[in-house]
């Protein structure tokens, strides 16, 4: 007798639970009880966080795999306006050894020329991501390992440009990121673009790679700045533009060779289109940056301060309306676009001797 009574009270206990499960997974939508998972997956799974410095640092590639099946364009909804992916803050390591097969295979749905739509909805936003480049691939393998997976989960619809500059001249990364404006946008009606360095990893998935209303400057905290601003007007690193914000500044300059005052020249450009800089929290636009050496060919440039004093005048008559390139090569590898650029020297684009008079 006893025992019946406590068999049927468990099984009533049982049943209770079942329906207050079910009763709290019908309350709420769909994105909510995911995101809920996740958050269980992130607190269970060891493998999964890391605890550094009080903060819960998770690792880039959780819970992707757990997206879903993919849908048929007709029944997918619109993405959430806040991805249930996010997570917060990071976990940013260099490991040796990783090969670029490696970070293909870790990326199943990224398609030709490094391209990604959310499997199971319809993104609200579409970036693209400028990366100028030569001669750092060890860095590039590093940035693709986790911008990849940031940007998915994000849940956007984006495309990786690298744009390498060809030749031993010395290096233009500002006319490298007009370059990759025009032929991004060549490709698709992109509403947002990231100039970013190849040798930036952001360090939290809450930095949204999608642009506001005035240019934003995304790497406000370095780590090698301290996690600070290294002044106010500081512009470098990464920033996002609308391709409307972009021609409004004239694009970016295409006259400073070598390290050193573009990403101000820019900045001040953003003041004389009429916009102000935004920003993400120092907490959230944080970057760690891969260490290198000084790169032969892209030394410091002399002319930096005299260019930048002259930027208000000169603004309209150098940038995306007189840029001029040509293109070596454009090619479609799986994790990124790579188009080789010939962007000239500028001896050539200021010849200072006249030619003799025949
Ligand atoms: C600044 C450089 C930036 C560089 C930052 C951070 C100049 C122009 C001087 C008037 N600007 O000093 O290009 O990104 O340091 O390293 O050199």
């Amino acid at each position: 007798m006893y025992t019946l009574q406590s068999k049927w009270r468990y099984l009533i206990m049982f049943l209770g639970v079942q329906l207050v499960v079910m009763a709290l997974l019908s309350r709420e939508g769909y994105q909510k009880r995911v995101s809920y998972f996740f958050r269980i997956f992130r607190k269970t799974d060891s493998t999964l966080g890391h605890t550094i410095g009080g903060r819960n640092h998770t690792d880039v590639y959780a819970n992707l795999s757990l997206l879903g099946p993919a849908l048929n364009k007709e029944d997918m909804p619109y993405c959430p306006k806040q991805s249930p992916l996010i997570g917060g803050p990071i976990h940013v390591t260099f490991p040796s050894g990783l090969t670029l097969a490696e970070v293909e295979k870790k990326n199943p749905l990224v398609v030709r020329g490094g391209r990604y739509r959310p499997p199971n909805c319809e993104a609200r936003h579409r970036t693209a991501i400028i990366i100028p480049h030569r001669n750092r691939e060890h860095h590039l393998k590093f940035l693709l390992y986790y911008l990849h997976p940031f940007l998915q989960r994000q849940q956007l619809n984006y495309g990786i440009y690298v744009i390498h500059q060809a030749g031993n001249y010395t290096f233009n990364r500002a006319k490298l990121m007009n370059v990759g404006f025009r032929e991004a946008m060549r490709d698709e009606d992109w509403d947002c673009l990231f100039f970013h360095d190849v040798d930036l990893i952001p360090e939290d998935d809450r930095n949204t790679y999608v642009c506001d209303t005035h240019p934003k400057h995304a790497a406000i905290a370095m780590d090698k700045f301290g996690y600070k601003l290294p002044y106010k007007m500081y512009f470098g690193g990464v920033s996002a533009l609308t391709p409307v914000q972009y021609l409004k500044m004239n694009g970016f300059p295409n006259n400073y060779w070598g390290w050193g005052g573009e990403d101000d020249d820019i900045g001040v450009r953003v003041s004389l289109g009429g916009m102000l800089i935004s920003r993400p929290s120092l907490k959230v636009g944080r970057y760690k940056m891969i260490k290198h050496r000084h790169d032969k060919g892209n030394e410091v440039n002399p002319k930096r301060f005299n260019m930048l004093a002259k930027t208000r005048h000169t603004w309209k008559e150098d940038g995306m309306n007189t840029v001029e390139y040509e293109i070596v090569s454009r090619d479609y590898q799986l994790l990124y676009t790579n188009i080789t650029v010939n962007i000239g020297t500028e001896a050539a684009l200021h010849p200072t001797k006249k030619k003799p008079a025949s």
